[in-house]
């Protein structure tokens, strides 16, 4: 054989794995060249019959040629190898710049906004915070307050009550207002402070409110059958209204945050207080300057609640109030309508936070 015969092997091997597309088709071509019976085993094979010297040089020579057929070979098996790598890299390609899916952060509602400050207002003000439940009994709700069995407030029209009768057979209720947990609290003051009590020492006073959700049968532009309530409680052996009046008017000062702002006290009637009065309250510095708004019910606990609270009236002096959160929101904020609190329309919410 000569060189060129050679040389033209290596070629056409060269070519075989060049036009192989795929690592099994090179493995094929391979197999013509340097498998078991390709060309270069084959010649590799004659070389037994051959003489020692011719032996030497012609195993040389196919040597040659093999090595530059493996080489060639690898060359293409690499080539093959990269290719597939990049296509896989390709077909699993991330597009970095699109934006990620970010866990946005949450924020509470205006309402709870207003919840949360005068939480802290009042604990500035010595003030605890009650809890509890939303649906209640008839006394709680009711009679404990001093509210007669006659009274509206009772019909179907103003609460809602609940397919479950309690002990007394009257079903139980959705709370129309905070109050039931004023007197569930002063029941639990009364506990706490018993063992000192007993031993001759002096009940701490009450200094409480009462804030959460509260239920009526009533819905239109300015009425939500579920809506927010504060409610606020000092009972001691030796306060006026005029405590109630500083806690109040200190309240609503921090509250909008402004000194610029007037209280006004009007008689009005409540079944749980006597006298019971109207809280208005007035921005600017004169009454001329501001309209009054009304802001809170307030009064100086009954006799008869007192004692439901298990307290002698005789010796204990309670003052109360009650307000409403939502219209503090509206009035604090300037939204105009009710309805936009419990829409959950993100365009509004995100606006407080
Ligand atoms: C109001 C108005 C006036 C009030 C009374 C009591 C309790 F439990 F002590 F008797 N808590 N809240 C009260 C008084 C609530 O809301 C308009």
């Amino acid at each position: 054989m000569t060189t060129q015969e050679f040389d033209s092997i290596v070629a056409n091997a060269r070519d075989a794995f060049a036009t192989a597309r795929t690592p099994a088709e090179l493995e094929n071509a391979k197999a013509q060249y340097v498998g078991k019976s390709g060309r270069i085993t084959e010649l590799m094979k004659g070389l037994a019959a051959l003489s020692v010297e011719d032996k030497k040089t012609r195993g040389a020579a196919i040597n040659q040629a093999k090595q530059a057929i493996e080489a060639a070979l690898n060359a293409r098996r690499q080539a093959l190898a990269d290719a597939e790598l990049e296509a896989q890299l390709k077909a699993e390609a991330l597009d970095v710049s699109l934006p990620g899916r970010v866990r946005e952060p949450g924020g509470l509602h205006p309402v709870s906004l207003t919840l949360e400050r005068i939480e802290q207002i009042f604990a500035s003000m010595g003030f605890d915070v009650a809890d509890g439940p939303e649906v209640e009994s008839d006394w709680h709700s009711f009679t404990s307050l001093n509210n007669p069995p006659n009274h509206p407030a009772r019909s179907m029209q103003d609460t809602f009550y609940v397919d479950i009768d309690g002990d007394d057979g009257i079903p139980y209720n959705l709370r129309p207002h905070t109050s039931p947990m004023q007197v569930r609290y002063a029941h639990q003051h009364i506990k706490r402070y018993a063992d000192g009590v007993k031993r001759g020492e002096t009940m701490p006073e009450i200094r409480v409110i009462a804030p959460g959700r509260t239920y009526r049968v009533d819905s239109d532009a300015t009425h939500s059958p579920m809506f927010h309530q504060v409610e606020g409680l000092w009972i001691d052996e030796d306060i006026s209204f005029a405590d109630l009046k500083g806690v109040y008017l200190n309240f609503v000062r921090a509250f909008f945050e402004t000194d610029d702002l007037q209280v006004r006290f009007r008689p009005s009637y409540f079944p749980f207080t006597e006298p019971s009065a109207e809280i208005d309250i007035a921005f600017g510095s004169g009454p001329l300057n501001g309209r009054w708004l009304e802001v809170s019910g307030a009064g100086q606990v009954h006799p008869t609640v007192l004692r439901n609270m298990g307290l002698d009236p005789d010796r204990y002096i309670g003052f109360a109030f009650g307000s409403g959160l939502e219209r503090l929101t509206m009035l604090r904020y300037g939204i105009n309508d009710l309805r936009l609190f419990y829409e959950g329309d993100l365009r509004f919410l995100k606006q407080f936070n």
